[in-house]
């Protein structure tokens, strides 16, 4: 998979994406990352990328030629064009899933108060969102995105990882999870768990994910 990345931010991308399995993806080659700073994409002198909104209002937006010219130059007919921004579809596991299955995606993450309409548009096949909540630029999310979708490439992760099913593969939150000393500072590990029966071990588990999910995540159920 390719996954090209626009920001103005390129150093933030240095480290999280140098580690563990992201690592391991890209050095066996099914990840192939490539980050690019917009600003080389601004012909003026200043290097311009934003400029303010038409009709007024507070903040910047970004302008579209140098968007423009770095999406025709980056992006095939088949790359998949995914604006970050809070307008955009809450991102999840089912999305992750949905693009590990597409050969190429650019991300082109926001800054300032967002997009010129036309970059929406003309550009952009998809819109993505981390949450309700503000960021400073869409660095962060591009990372979280590449991340969820990378440990998904098939051969991604290892054996250990691969076998251990995760809060939403199988749509409920965890279930509580012990490891030794069976009791630790006076808590002791549910008499369950260590009694061996694995049909009982294995009803407390889903009772446990039931109950959890239902206390905290009743939008799940
Ligand atoms: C998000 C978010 C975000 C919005 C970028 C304000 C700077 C900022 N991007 N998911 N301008 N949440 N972007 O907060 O994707």
């Amino acid at each position: 998979m390719k996954i090209d990345v626009l920001t103005l931010f390129p150093a933030m991308f240095a480290g999280p994406l140098d580690e563990s399995i992201v690592k391991r993806a890209r050095q066996a080659g099914l990840l192939d990352l490539r980050i690019h700073n917009l600003r080389e994409y601004a012909h003026d002198r200043h290097k311009t990328v934003d400029d303010r909104p038409f009709g007024g209002g507070p903040g910047m937006l970004l302008k579209p030629e140098p968007i423009f010219e770095a999406v025709e130059s980056l992006a095939r007919e088949q790359t998949r064009v995914i604006l970050l921004s809070p307008a955009g579809r809450v991102f999840n596991q089912a999305i992750a899933r949905e693009l590990a299955l597409i050969d190429e995606l650019l991300l082109v993450s926001g800054h300032y108060e967002g997009f010129d309409e036309r970059i929406r548009e003309q550009l952009a096949d998809d819109e993505l969102s981390m949450g309700d909540f503000v960021l400073t630029n869409g660095a962060l999310p591009a990372m979280v995105i590449i991340d969820a979708v990378t440990r998904l490439l098939p051969g991604a992760l290892g054996d250990e990882e691969s076998a251990h099913e995760e809060s939403f593969s199988h749509g409920l939150l965890e279930y509580p999870q012990y490891t030794r000393p069976a009791e630790f500072r006076g808590m002791k590990v549910p008499e369950v768990l260590l009694s061996g029966h694995h049909a009982e071990i294995a009803k407390w588990r889903t009772e446990q994910s039931r109950r959890r999910t239902a206390e905290r995540r009743p939008d799940l159920l």
